[in-house]
């Protein structure tokens, strides 16, 4: 993605999640089956990864150039 896009979360699992950006985001629980309030602006270039807390080992990378 490009400098400046918004990231929306939104869950599709059964279960609640979180999306967590070490030190620049946490979206708190995220229910089953629903989006997160709080877009993310992506304000600057770099690789981002991103977990959950409940479950640590589901993890993800933003890349935004
Ligand atoms: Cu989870």
């Amino acid at each position: 993605m490009r400098v400046g896009q918004v990231v929306n979360w939104h869950n599709l699992d059964a279960i609640e999640h979180t999306a967590t950006l070490d030190g620049t985001f946490d979206s708190g629980k995220i229910a089953a089956f629903s989006a997160h309030d709080n877009a993310v602006t992506m304000g600057k270039a770099g690789t981002f990864t991103y977990h959950c807390t409940i479950h640590p080992g589901m993890v993800g990378t933003i890349v935004v150039q």
